[in-house]
């Protein structure tokens, strides 16, 4: 087994460097993780994946598009107005594509289209459609009538499933939100099931999260670099934090990097806090001017082709922590490292931010900063999960208490955050009067420091493999790289 991941390993390699980002590349890799769907989907089930709709930014402008993620994973393609049908079942035509018809007139206003060859190309999908026929076919697939190209014949095994009223139209359905509208695609499930006899609307989310679960070679090369810009966005946003300088400038430089090596966007709105704003989870502002002795906090990373790393770095502006920043700074070191020690295959995302919350416990025990670590103390400054997997959305679908396999990209992110608030939101029992008397001097020695440290893994047949390595961790690595960078902002 070993020798053979080698050669496998070697052979990947060479096709990076030859084919990295060619149309067949992705067009065999989407085609095959359809297949994979499709037998899960089994031969009388139909599914209906849409685009996500635009979103109003404000009067006659919109936001940035973002295609859905599922069909984007099934499809490549990130153009609205596109759908897909499969039909598993079929003998010929098992996979049609549906996208926006070539309009002279829109595309000299909000830029061209994909062809039905470019759409064939990019996705691997033989039948391209026009976007107006796609209702209209899934209403003939549902009346057991021939369309699209597909005849009766073809579709044998679907229609005499309907006839039987054992047949299956899975949608992208999710978890119904109580007290929430219908989405869209809930909306389009209940006009199906008013119009049309003789199926069962079942909800494909859980078979695709399965898949996208499993990142592909494809897909890891992708994250890959993904990452590797992510990382040299993050070196760039070092370079610029000093004294004097805006969160917005450091914020600014990361995201040149991302745009400026070719990734669509951010990942997730990118997190710029200094002093105590790195207290602030997801502190959007970015508008404060930094000053000596602060620490830094970033948590930023790019959407690379629909691949979403996920990287945090804490550091001191000036290039020397503080005894008190050490201190923190050292828990969550360790606690990400031991905690990557449990990320191993058959072991979960749950067990490793048990082990990365186990760490903090100890660590704040022996500051003072709790009395007690068999409870939920701790919880007052480490207020969120350590892990959660990534992939095409940056907190990416999955059960944390799934055991983990080859091909799992996830982060570890422990964090402890000490707010004077957070004591004084206690409840004023007679219990935590004591605890707030015995604590109190330590949270006012730590008062307003905030550290996450984040990094993105992917885990292969050797273990995890810290994807952005690059970004110095360790506190003598950042105090070297911070002492040695330009001394004015050339470096910018
Ligand atoms: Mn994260």
């Amino acid at each position: 087994m070993l020798a053979t991941y080698h050669l496998r390993h070697a052979l990947a390699i060479v096709l990076t460097a030859a084919s990295f980002s060619a149309a067949d590349d992705l067009s065999d890799d989407l085609t095959a993780r359809r297949a994979r769907l499709m037998e899960r989907l089994g031969a009388e089930t139909m599914l209906v994946v849409t685009s996500a709709p635009p979103r109003r930014y404000s009067l006659d402008i919109d936001y940035e598009y973002r295609q859905d993620s599922n069909l984007y994973y099934l499809t490549g393609i990130a153009q609205e107005g596109t759908s897909l049908l499969l039909l598993p079942g079929n003998t010929e035509r098992r996979e049609i594509l549906f996208v926006k018809d070539q309009d002279p007139a829109q595309e000299h206003w909000r830029g061209r289209l994909l062809t039905r060859a470019e759409a064939t190309a990019r996705s691997g999908i033989q039948t391209v459609l026009s976007s107006t026929q796609f209702d209209d076919v899934v209403a003939a697939m549902l009346s057991r009538r021939a369309a699209g190209g597909i005849t009766e014949k073809d579709a044998t095994v679907f229609f005499d499933a309907l006839g039987a009223g054992r047949a299956r139209v899975a949608l992208t359905l999710d978890t119904a939100r109580p007290g929430e509208p219908l989405t869209p695609t809930q909306e389009r499930a209940r006009q199906l099931r008013d119009r049309f006899v003789g199926f069962q609307a079942i909800d494909a989310t859980p078979l695709l999260t399965d898949l996208r679960l499993i990142k592909t070679p494809y897909e890891q090369r992708v994250l890959r670099k993904a990452t590797d810009i992510s990382a040299d966005a993050q070196i760039a946003g070092m370079r610029t934090a000093r004294p004097g300088v805006y969160e917005y400038e450091v914020k600014a430089a990361i995201e040149a990097v991302h745009r400026g090596r070719g990734a669509l966007s951010w990942a997730y709105p990118s997190i710029v806090g200094s002093g105590p704003n790195a207290t602030i989870l997801h502190y959007p502002a970015s508008d404060r001017k930094m000053t000596a002795g602060d620490l830094l906090l970033v948590d930023a990373a790019c959407n690379y082709e629909y691949m979403s790393p996920d990287i945090t770095r804490t550091y001191p502006i000036s290039g020397t922590f503080t005894n008190e920043q050490k201190a923190l700074y050292g828990i969550v070191l360790r606690a990400q490292d031991e905690a990557l020690r449990v990320a191993t295959v058959g072991r979960s995302l749950a067990d490793v931010h048990d082990k990365a919350a186990e760490v903090i416990k100890d660590g704040l025990l022996k500051l003072g900063l709790v009395t007690d670590t068999s409870g939920n103390q701790y919880r007052m400054w480490f207020t969120h999960g350590a892990t959660h997997y990534i992939g095409i959305d940056v907190h990416d679908v999955g059960d944390n208490r799934r055991p983990m396999q080859a091909g799992m990209a996830f982060v570890i992110e422990p964090g402890i955050y000490i707010r004077q608030s957070a004591l004084d939101a206690l409840p004023r029992t007679p219990e935590n009067a004591a605890l707030i008397e015995k604590l109190q001097p330590m949270v006012r020695k730590y008062e307003g420091i905030g550290v996450r440290v984040e990094d993105s893994f992917l885990l292969d047949a050797q273990g995890p493999q810290r994807l952005s390595a690059a970004v110095p961790r360790t506190i003598s690595e950042i105090e070297a790289f911070m002492r040695q960078r330009p001394s004015t902002s050339t470096g910018r």
